[in-house]
Formats: structure tokens, sequence, C-alpha cells
């Protein structure tokens, strides 16, 4: 029998690999493994409490009604990261503004932190996977004063680490620190998150196309060209029509395009000019990620991570998956 590797092991083999680490950003990893394990045993009795399921009855900054897991699992990763002493400030999908952590200590933390809680979260009551994403920037401020809106507003490209958790047919924590994408498996008997997907790499191809079709009429034609006759044409040797599938979960999507090959779009649309996925909280962490493992994430025309964020909740159309699909749904939009 080989022997299990958790995370902590890994985080802690891996600080090797930056020379000068002072062990603060393994510190925030394994911080982040702990609040997502304590999200999990939520997540996963969310059917057997009231406590966990419905609404808050209160709604976020984008104006959508808040669940009361997004509102635990915000308060656990907060709290969790107010106390490590790893980070000055945060700022999460579910809250209107960023938060400066006040406490000396704090103050001193190298890192900002940028999540999403729960992605997906209407999905809660009907027992479908969700996620919680994050992303880690080291702080442009001075160390020793709080934390300010230039330390969130920073390029994608500029992330030191990010990652996601999923909580599904069992919970994984997938995360990159720019050398490759691993991912870990909760053993839930041990309560640890073990090594089970190694140096993840996203196939260069795919067959699964990933996107709201209800949407198809309101986007640009080039997607619905796309889609209509590229992913649903009958071409045999060319492998299609491709497989639909959308969860209508970033996260799963995401995940199950990560190991199998696809592409996930959300465009913008005439209800939504913008598209609706966040650029920090959702969209630059996966394209970090789908970068390290190979893969491509665009707006549809411009790389995710090359932008320059204007506002902490600002949205962008989100092509995500395989290189060679997002290239070909990319041609259609020229
Ligand atoms: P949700 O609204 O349930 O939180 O960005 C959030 C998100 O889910 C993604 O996880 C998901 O991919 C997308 O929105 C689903 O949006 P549509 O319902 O418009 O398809």
């Amino acid at each position: 029998m080989s022997k299990l590797t958790t995370l902590h092991e890994f985080i802690m083999d891996r600080q090797a690999d930056f020379p000068f680490a002072s062990g603060e950003l393994s510190r925030l990893l394994s911080d982040i493994a702990v609040a997502a394990k304590i999200v999990s045993k939520d997540v996963r009795r969310a059917g057997l409490t009231e406590n966990f399921l419905g609404n808050e009855g209160s709604t976020n900054i984008q104006g959508e009604e808040q669940q009361k897991l997004d509102v635990i699992a915000d308060r656990q990763f907060i709290n969790m990261f107010k106390t490590g002493g790893e980070v000055c400030g945060i700022a999460s999908e579910e809250n209107d503004d960023f938060m400066a952590f006040t406490s000396e200590r704090a103050k001193k933390g190298k890192y900002v932190v940028l999540f999403d809680p729960l992605d997906g979260s209407s999905n809660i009551d009907v027992n479908v996977s969700i996620g919680s994403i994050f992303s880690i920037y080291r702080r442009k401020s001075e160390a020793g004063s709080e934390a300010t809106l230039e330390d969130m507003l920073q390029m994608g490209c500029d992330q030191v680490a990010a990652g996601y958790v999923l909580y599904g047919s069992s919970t994984m924590l997938v995360y990159t620190t720019g050398r490759g994408v691993n991912g870990f498996t909760l053993d839930p008997s041990i309560g640890e998150f073990c090594l089970s997907h190694h140096n993840m790499k996203m196939p260069e191809n795919g067959r699964i196309y990933a996107m709201n079709e209800g949407n198809i009429n309101i986007c640009e034609p080039g997607i619905k060209k796309y889609v209509e006759s590229y992913c649903q044409q009958t071409l045999e040797g060319a492998s299609r029509p491709y497989s639909g599938r959308y969860i209508g979960s970033l996260v799963a999507d995401f995940h199950r395009n990560l190991i199998k090959g696809g592409i996930y779009i959300y465009p913008d649309t005439t209800t939504d000019p913008e598209g609706k996925l966040r650029l920090l909280y959702e969209c630059n962490p996966l394209a970090f990620i789908a970068e390290q493992a190979g893969g491509l994430a665009t707006t549809g025309r411009e790389r995710i991570l090359s932008i320059q964020p204007e506002r902490l909740h600002q949205r962008v159309p989100f092509f995500v998956g395989s290189k060679t699909m997002v290239e070909q749904a990319m041609s259609f939009l020229k």
C-alpha cells in the first residue's frame, strides 16, 4: 500500500520551492483547508437542519438572494483569515466592500484573499454540487498599515495562489501556486485532505460544452453559431456533436472539464451586458488554475489574467477550458 500524502505534508514539501519563503503562505493554505473542512461538514448536513437550508432573507451587492449557507461559509472563511495572522484584508463576493483587518497582527500580514465562499448557491437546496473559490495576492500597501482597495484590484496574473473546494460526491480541494495544479480529496474517516490528483492537466481538446442555453438568443450571434453549427453539428470522425453538460455550478462544471476536457461559456448577454461571473472571485482564480493545467481562459476576446480590475464586483464574459476548444469558440467571435 502506498503512503498517503496529506495536504499539509504536501504544502510543507512545496515550501522548499520558494527559497525565501517564511511559511506564511503555507500557513494560509493550511488555514483555508481547515475552513473548507468546516464548511464541508455544514454542507454535508444541509438537509438535516433548518439552520442551513433556504434564504437568509437578505440580498448581496449584486442583488442576489443570499442563502443561509452562503452567509455561514462567508463568516467561517472570514473568521479564519482574520485570526490567522497572514492576511491583512479580504474581499468576498457576499460583501459590498472589502474588509481591512485592524488588529496589529493582521496589519503585518503579507497577503490579501479574494473569495467566493459558496459558489453555485442556487443549487444548495436541491443537493447539487457547490464550491468555494479563493485567490491570494501579495499586498501592495506597506506591511503594518491597513489593506487598501489597490491591494484587492490586482491583475489575475499577479496571483500567488488560487484554488477551489468542490463539495461534490466527495469534497476536493484543488489549488495552484503557479507550479502546476494538484487535487486533494477529503478522507472523512481521518478528516484530512489527501493527494488524489497529482499534477492535473486539462486535456488539450474535449467534447463537452457547458453553457446556459436558455440564453442562446440573447447573446451575440457568433456564440449561437458556435453552439448550433459547430458543437451540435454531426460530423463523423470529428467526435461531434459534442455533449452538452451544464450543472449551473461553476466549480463543478469547471472541475469536470478540467478532468475530462471541455469548455464552459458564460458570455455577455443583452440582459447582462458584462456577463454574469465576477472577475475577482470566480474568473481570475479559475483562469489561473486553467492556465497552469494547460487550458485557456478568456473573455472571448482577451486573456482573463491580463485584465486590470476596476471594481471589486466587476463582471466579465468567461470562456474557460481545453485550449483547442476555447480557441475554436473564440474564432466564431472574430
Ligand atoms: P449561482 O448563481 O447559483 O451562484 O456565479 C454564480 C453561478 O451560480 C455559477 O456557479 C453558475 O455557473 C452560474 O452562476 C449559473 O448561472 P445561470 O443560472 O444564469 O445559468
